[in-house]
């Protein structure tokens, strides 16, 4: 693999768990993701199978079959690239987003990590669920909309076990506010919370584009509401193999 980012911002992500990627996303192209975002999270709010907290926060799943805007992310560059130098070249594409509403005090998420079935101790020949997501924040992260939270080095610590609901500051955490189009980089191992919003907080939107290795799956319980007609689907019926692949269409 080939990528921009370099050696050294491999081995920091590699050691820390996270790693900041100012500018990510064209401001403008961050704006208009923003708006197909609110528009989705409208047209979800109250739907079978919603992940909404009415007027403080939702999640919205599976991103590339609501709208095609979000194509765009599927060979994103340089996020591909670095997955890919992380993860090895198979890997699969999962994109979703949260927002939280704006004007809504104490709206925070509390810690926790992604993928949390890491045996303690590690068995030694465990099979590693590595998997890396670029947050990328679509709207100004101040204080009023609460900064991300990170705990460096807790993605290989599996003896870190943070009861769920847990909020309180931890030792060496390192806080996080963001321009629309940047990102940051994270194992999905690291724990993380976001600081509670204040009553002046604006809309504070966000994308999870996760990388998956190819032999990682789920195949059985997808949360959220169902897209009308998956829309990747489509995309992968006249595709090459690598944009097959990165749909999640590789099998063995
Ligand atoms: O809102 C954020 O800054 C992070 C959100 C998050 O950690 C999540 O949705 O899993
Ligand atoms: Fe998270």
């Amino acid at each position: 693999m080939e990528t921009t980012a370099t050696k050294a911002e491999i081995q920091r992500f590699v050691d820390e768990g996270y790693l900041p990627c100012r500018g990510l996303l064209d401001p403008r192209v961050a704006a208009t993701m923003a708006e197909a975002v609110l528009s989705i999270a409208t047209a979800e709010a109250g739907q079978p199978g919603s992940e909404q907290v009415p007027g403080k926060t939702i999640y919205i799943r599976a991103l590339l079959d609501k709208d095609p805007v979000f194509h765009r992310l599927l060979r994103f560059e340089p996020a591909l690239s670095m997955a890919r130098t992380l993860l090895g070249p198979q890997v699969w594409v999962d994109l979703e987003a949260r927002m939280n509403y704006a004007g809504q005090a104490g709206v925070a998420v509390p810690w926790h990590g992604h993928v949390p079935v890491i045996p303690d101790p590690l068995p030694p020949l465990f099979c590693y669920p590595h998997q890396v997501q670029f947050l990328i924040y679509l709207d100004r992260v101040t204080e009023r909309e609460g900064a991300l939270c990170l705990l460096p080095g807790s993605h290989t610590r599996p003896d870190i076990r943070i009861p769920f609901g847990d909020t309180a500051p931890k030792e060496g955490q390192v806080e996080l506010l963001f321009e629309p189009g940047d990102a940051v980089l994270i194992h999905a191992n690291m724990w993380h919370q976001t600081i509670p919003s204040r009553d002046d907080a604006g809309p504070r939107r966000l994308l999870l584009l996760g990388y998956v290795p190819s032999w990682v799956r789920s195949d059985g319980f997808q949360p959220g509401v169902r897209p009308q007609r998956p829309l990747s689907r489509d995309l992968a019926a006249g595709a090459d193999e690598e944009t097959r692949e990165l749909l999640g269409g590789l099998t063995w």
